[in-house]
């Protein structure tokens, strides 16, 4: 008798644990804000393309979730981008972020391209009436973190297992784990923000995609130093020894990379050696002004130019690294990311607010219109200043050709800064 009490006792309290890990799980999601896990728009990847396109869409009373892999820390850790197009300035003011931008952020009225000791200006205000905005991703990164917090809007980091079901469908939802607990989101459209190495682009069939890529046979050692910049404005250096790039985050924050061979170790050199290397790649007048100091990051970044095509796959839209990569010689990755978010937030604005899906249909089209242009523009910058392995004489000569033409031609020169500054989107 005794035993079947204790039975039945049990059986109670493992229904009631049941009925609680239930109730636990619902808050948790309460708790992230999955509102009885359905949204309008579920955004894979809370990078800036991520973030950017939840912002525009929450002031337009479109409802998103942003589900992240990575800790907010991890994110904002990433060093990154440095130069913002016009476009991405005005973009980013109108979704509210403009106040440290234009308090921290320095207008740049042109760069530099160098040759040896050869100084090619690049008057971009003067050429084109625009200049670009020095102002670190990490820094919009932070400002759309904050301004999503003030907004309220649901983020959820450190999910794992992303799955996009139903794309082709017109009751899309995604899949993925929380803290070992299996989730489903239902949504309206997917939005893919999760960069390169996400999962939104392979959720395209392969034979439904068509992928172009060209990978470079270096990449760009990145120092990043609390000393002065050794130039006013971003300088983009030609060497026999390969190409040296001196940029900056403020007076007293500066970012400079070196071409180094595909696979280099960072670790495995020391800061006097990347300081070393980089006064051999400038112009003589530029190095003896070079101030050196420790590094607070070093990290080497790969180099490609990659289109995937189309953008779109039903409900599932690609955007920024998601979708394409280019190498940061034309300072144009995280820029497109930002037309992407324009084109895509006001497609789906129409389509949610209106009905009107003339916007979503063309997305695709109209950004990769964009996309190839500085896709162009960002391979031309790389093949002019990087010496290639094994490269003829002659291959030489046509770069050094091409930088000397530059010198001596307002035309070229206003080619170049019109790319620069950012196409019209
Ligand atoms: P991001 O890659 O920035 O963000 C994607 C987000 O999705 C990440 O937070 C990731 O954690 C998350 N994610 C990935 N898979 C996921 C999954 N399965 N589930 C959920 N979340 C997932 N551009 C320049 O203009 N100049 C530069 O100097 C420059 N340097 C760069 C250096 C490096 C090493 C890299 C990788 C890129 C660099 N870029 C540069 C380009 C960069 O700035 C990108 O264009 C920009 O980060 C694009 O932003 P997103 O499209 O948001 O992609
Ligand atoms: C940077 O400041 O990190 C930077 C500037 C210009 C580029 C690429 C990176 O083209």
């Amino acid at each position: 008798m005794r035993s079947t009490a204790i039975e039945w006792q049990s059986r109670r309290f493992a229904a009631w644990v049941a009925f609680t890990e239930r109730i636990a799980l619902l808050c948790s999601h309460k708790q992230t804000g999955d509102a009885g896990m359905r949204t309008q728009v579920a955004i894979i990847g809370g990078g800036p393309s991520g973030l950017l396109l939840s912002q525009i869409l929450n002031q337009a009373g479109v409802e998103t979730v942003v589900l992240e892999r990575a800790t907010r820390e991890h994110v904002l850790g990433r060093i990154r981008a440095g130069v913002l197009e016009s476009g991405t300035v005005a973009t980013l003011r109108a979704a509210g972020l403009g106040d440290r931008l234009d308090r921290e952020g320095f207008y740049h009225e042109g760069c530099f391209l160098t040759d040896g000791d050869l100084s090619i200006p690049i008057e971009l205000d003067k050429l084109t009436g625009r200049g670009v905005t020095v102002y670190g991703q990490t820094e919009v990164t932070r400002d759309l973190y904050e301004a999503q917090d003030a907004m309220g809007t649901t983020i959820v980091h450190g999910v794992e297992d992303v799955v996009i079901q139903e794309a082709t469908g017109t009751a899309p939802f995604v899949e993925y784990t929380l803290k070992g607990a299996r989730h489903r989101l239902d949504c309206d459209y997917v939005a893919g923000c999760d960069g390169f190495h996400g999962v939104s682009r392979k959720t395209i069939p392969e034979d439904k995609r068509q992928e172009f890529e060209r990978v470079y046979p270096f990449g760009w050692l990145g120092v990043l130093s609390k000393t002065p910049p050794v130039s006013h404005e971003v300088m983009y250096s030609n060497s026999p020894r390969g190409f040296g790039l001196c940029s900056m985050r403020n007076a007293e924050l500066s970012r400079y990379y070196i071409q180094v061979p595909v696979g280099t170790d960072p670790n495995a050199w020391s800061d006097d050696q990347f300081w070393e290397e980089l006064s051999l790649r400038l112009p003589k007048e530029t190095a003896d002004r070079l101030v050196t100091g420790p590094s607070v990051e070093k990290s080497v970044a790969p180099l490609r130019s990659f289109v995937s095509e189309p953008l779109r796959w039903g409900r599932l839209f690609l955007v920024g690294d998601a979708a394409h990569i280019v190498p940061p010689t034309g300072a144009k990755g995280l820029n497109l990311a930002v037309s992407d978010v324009y084109y895509l937030s006001e497609a789906l604005i129409d389509a949610l607010k209106s009905g009107n899906e003339t916007g979503i249909d063309g997305y695709s089209d109209r950004a990769l219109n964009r996309i190839w242009k500085a896709m162009r523009f960002s391979w031309s910058m790389t093949t002019m200043l990087h010496q290639f392995e094994g490269e003829s004489p002659f291959e030489a000569q046509m770069r050094r050709a091409t930088l000397n033409h530059l010198s001596r031609s307002e035309t070229a020169r206003k080619d170049l800064a019109e790319n620069y500054i950012g196409l019209p989107y």
